[in-house]
């Protein structure tokens, strides 16, 4: 039996922002509705002098339907009770990229090769997830070692959004 309560979810325990930091390749991703990173998608976190984490990512994106841009988005995080969820305030660096406020949990990592990342938009009202994005980072661009993949899948299965990840393609598109 699985709980799919959102708020049941299990987080990184003791999350370490300073170990986090550094870059991140997403290798896979779910989508939420609407407009989103496509692909070349490259994250970097960072903790400032005040200990807050910030990021920025940048990726492909397709505006006015045929458009390809790389956008690039930068990020602040908000601490909450539990150190591995975060609200994070973004916008893009172009007026017309999107902004907004979105949940940040970090599911699972081992800061050396990779990272689940988890948000859900709108919660159902039985507390499941209406909508959701979530990023699997790998800090090799190149992929993750079948030993990570298996993590990764298990977790993936825990959050409820086994086979719902598309693989992310890296081909230089916003070097
Ligand atoms: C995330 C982690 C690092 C910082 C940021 C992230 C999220 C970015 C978006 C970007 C959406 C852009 C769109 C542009 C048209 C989670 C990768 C900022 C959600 C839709």
């Amino acid at each position: 039996y699985r709980d799919c309560n959102v708020n049941n979810f299990r987080v990184m325990q003791d999350f370490d922002r300073f170990r986090y930091a550094g870059t991140w390749y997403a290798v896979a991703k779910k989508d939420p509705e609407g407009l989103f990173l496509i692909d070349n998608i490259v994250a970097k976190f960072s903790v400032e002098d005040d200990g807050k984490m910030t990021a920025t990512a940048e990726g492909r994106v397709k505006l006015f339907g045929d458009m390809n841009i790389c956008a690039n988005m930068v990020g602040t995080f908000e601490d909450t009770d539990d150190p591995a969820k975060f609200k994070m305030k973004y916008h893009g660096l172009l007026a017309y990229l999107e902004r907004g406020r979105d949940d940040h949990w970090v599911v699972d990592t081992d800061y050396t090769t990779y990272a689940i990342h988890y948000c859900c938009r709108k919660q159902n009202e039985d507390g499941t997830c209406q909508d959701s994005y979530s990023f699997v980072f790998s800090r090799d661009p190149s992929g993750l070692t079948p030993e990570a993949q298996r993590i990764v899948r298990k977790k993936q299965e825990e959050i409820c959004l086994e086979r719902q990840y598309r693989v992310v393609q890296h081909y230089g598109f916003c070097n």
